[in-house]
């Protein structure tokens, strides 16, 4: 399969007002300093790095900041989530690829709302493929933990605080049935019956050990592809098994072996229909040498079109 686009940007977003733990701001440092750019432009792309978002440290948040809880940060989040979503906006307009550096996972709200508001303007809708080991598709009412880590999804689907869901100008910036998980294996009461009312395609860990990565894989593509114009991909590290990837915020085991992610991502290479991809949820912190930051490097060339031959 030809590739669509052969420029991709690098937008760093060093963040992590959405999750209890921190250390996951550090993780675009961690990414780049596995060799990411390199990586890819071996692999034939033009890369450019725009370097990071503006992200306010948590500290400087007055009470909210180190005395604060994860409702408290929404505001702050949501303005990131705005000026994230124009940048990714910008760059599809251009023609190449926004590949987004978390930082936690609540700045999905942005990197997809913007590649949906480029494709809207073409008249053309997302698909989404959400890898993780959770389904982050608490409201703010519904959450126990407040984190707004635990929140993109929702507010993609168009529910919970407008300041969230409204970042960019498609509302909502993805359909549920343009959605596909892969990898679940942490879901709350609520995020469980958030998906059977919305009828959310929802693979778990279980359904990748039935039928295999591949079959699910294919599944999830073919859900983000129908009607579409293209699929963003975003991948939480913690879909993989955290033997093999340590340094993530909120580890859960039984995830994905290092080969079942790489071959997701190269049947995601195949399809010649990514637009835009999030790697987010690295905490060097809480990590081995680096490790698991080389091993989402490795990932993200087989999802840029590594493969071996
Ligand atoms: B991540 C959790 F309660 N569901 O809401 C919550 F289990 O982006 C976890 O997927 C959220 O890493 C994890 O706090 C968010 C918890
Ligand atoms: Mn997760
Ligand atoms: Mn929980
Ligand atoms: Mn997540």
């Amino acid at each position: 399969v030809p590739r669509k686009v052969d420029a991709v940007r690098i937008i760093g977003v060093p963040m992590d007002l959405g999750a209890s733990r921190r250390g996951v701001d550090m993780g675009p440092s961690a990414l780049r300093l596995a060799g990411l750019a390199d990586r890819l432009a071996q692999l034939g792309y033009t890369v450019e790095d725009c370097g990071n978002v503006r992200v306010p440290d948590r500290t400087t948040l007055g009470p909210a900041g180190e005395g604060g809880t994860g409702r408290d940060f929404l505001p702050s989040i949501a303005l990131v989530c705005e000026e994230l979503a124009a940048l990714t906006a910008t760059t599809v307009r251009l023609g190449a690829v926004p590949l987004v550096l978390g930082g936690d996972h609540s700045l999905g709200a942005g990197s997809v709302a913007g590649v949906a508001t480029a494709l809207g303007e073409r008249g053309q809708r997302l698909g989404l493929i959400w890898l993780d080991a959770h389904g982050d598709l608490h409201t703010p009412e519904t959450s126990h933990s407040g984190n707004v880590h635990g929140m993109p999804v929702a507010h993609l689907l168009g529910s919970g605080d407008p300041r969230l869901s409204h970042v960019s100008s498609v509302y909502p910036a993805v359909r549920a049935e343009n959605l596909a998980f892969v990898g679940l294996r942490d879901l709350d009461p609520p995020e469980k019956a958030f998906i059977r009312q919305a009828g959310i395609a929802a693979f778990t860990m279980r359904d990748i050990d039935e039928r295999g990565l591949r079959a699910v894989m294919s599944d999830a593509i073919e859900i983000a592809s129908r009607g579409t114009g293209g699929i963003h991909v975003s991948c939480d590290a913690d879909w993989v098994d955290p033997a093999e990837a340590p340094g993530v915020g909120t580890p859960v085991r039984g995830g994905a072996t290092m080969r079942e992610a790489h071959l997701a991502m190269e049947m995601i290479s195949d399809t010649g229909a990514l637009v835009g991809m999030d790697l987010v949820e690295i905490n060097p912190i809480l990590d081995r040498h680096n490790h698991t930051a080389e091993l989402a490097v490795d990932l993200l060339a087989s999802a840029f079109g590594r493969g071996i031959l």
